[in-house]
C-alpha cells in the first residue's frame, strides 16, 4: 500500500473564514504557452474581471516551468505574472503547482504578490472543509511517473537542475515534453486517481470533498460515506468545443462557470 500523506508533510490549511456573500474560484490545466493566445486571452479576461473573494490556481497554470529566472527574459511568463499580479491587487490569490509547472518558486510568488500552497492543502471556507490537490499525487497506478515525481520533486535535483544554464534547461524540458508526447500518440493509457487514497486523504483532512484537476477528466465523483471527488476541467480556447472552466465555491454550493 502506497502510504497515506504525501511522506514526512502536513497538508497546508487556509482558512478564508465564513462569509455567505464571499465566493472562491478555483482553475487548473490551463497549461499556458506563448503560442496558445486564445486560451491566454481568455484566462487574462477572467483574472481581470472574476468577480470572486478569492482565486485558487491548482496546478498546470503554465504548460512548462523550469525556472522563476525566466521572469528575466521579458517575455510571456512575466507577461503572465503581471496577470496574476494585478488580480492578486484586487483579491487573494494562490498557486499550487502541477506536474508542469513544479518549478514555479519563490521568486514567481514574490513578483506576484501571491501564496504558494502545499500538495494537498485543506481549504476551510464557510464552516466547511475542502481539500484541494493538482491531483497528480494520486495517480500511483502510473508507476514511471510516481518514480519521475520523486526524483524531480527532491531539493537536490531541484537544485543541479536550475544551476544548468535556462536555454539547456529549455531543452530538457522539451526533450520531456516529445517523451510524453509520443507516450500519449502510442495510445498509453493514463492513470487516473486512486480513489482509497483519495478517501483516506478526506478522512485524514477531516474533508468530505477533494477538488483537484490534472486528469482533464471533469467530473463529480460519489465515492459513497458522504465523500466526493470534484475534477475541474484544462482550458483550451482554440478547441473545437472551447473550454475555459472556472469552478466557484460559494455558499450556494459549488458551480461550474464556462468564461468563454
Ligand atoms: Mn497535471
Amino acid at each position: 500500500m502506497p502510504s497515506i500523506a504525501p511522506a514526512g508533510q502536513a497538508f497546508g490549511l487556509v482558512n478564508l473564514g465564513s462569509d455567505p456573500k464571499k465566493s472562491v474560484d478555483f482553475i487548473s490545466d490551463l497549461h499556458l504557452m506563448a503560442s496558445e493566445t486564445a486560451t491566454f486571452n481568455a484566462w487574462q479576461r477572467y483574472m481581470e474581471t472574476t468577480p470572486a473573494d478569492a482565486v485558487f490556481i491548482l496546478g498546470d497554470l503554465f504548460e512548462v516551468w523550469v525556472g522563476d529566472d525566466l521572469l528575466e527574459e521579458r517575455g510571456f511568463e512575466y507577461q503572465s505574472a503581471q496577470v496574476i499580479k494585478q488580480t492578486a491587487a484586487r483579491v487573494p490569490t494562490f498557486f499550487m503547482q502541477g506536474n508542469r509547472d513544479f518549478l514555479v518558486g519563490n521568486d514567481l510568488m514574490t513578483a506576484c504578490n501571491i501564496t504558494l500552497l502545499a500538495d494537498p492543502t485543506v481549504l476551510s471556507f464557510n464552516h466547511q472543509r475542502w481539500l484541494l490537490s493538482h491531483g497528480d499525487a494520486l495517480c500511483v497506478d502510473d508507476v514511471d511517473y510516481m518514480q519521475f515525481r520523486q526524483q524531480v520533486r527532491s531539493a537536490d535535483w531541484q537544485q543541479v537542475f536550475l544551476a544548468k544554464p535556462l536555454a539547456e534547461r529549455q531543452a530538457i524540458a522539451r526533450d520531456l515534453r516529445k517523451q510524453s508526447e509520443a507516450r500519449k500518440s502510442s495510445g498509453a493509457g493514463y492513470a487516473d486517481v486512486d480513489e482509497n487514497i483519495a478517501r483516506q486523504w478526506l478522512q485524514q483532512a477531516e474533508s468530505a470533498t477533494l477538488i483537484h484537476g490534472h486528469t482533464h477528466k471533469p467530473a463529480t465523483h460519489d465515492m459513497g460515506d458522504g465523500l466526493q471527488r470534484v475534477v475541474l476541467s484544462d482550458w483550451d480556447a482554440a478547441a473545437i468545443l472551447p473550454r475555459a472552466e472556472v469552478l466557484r465555491l460559494s455558499a450556494q454550493g459549488l458551480h461550474r462557470i464556462s468564461v468563454l
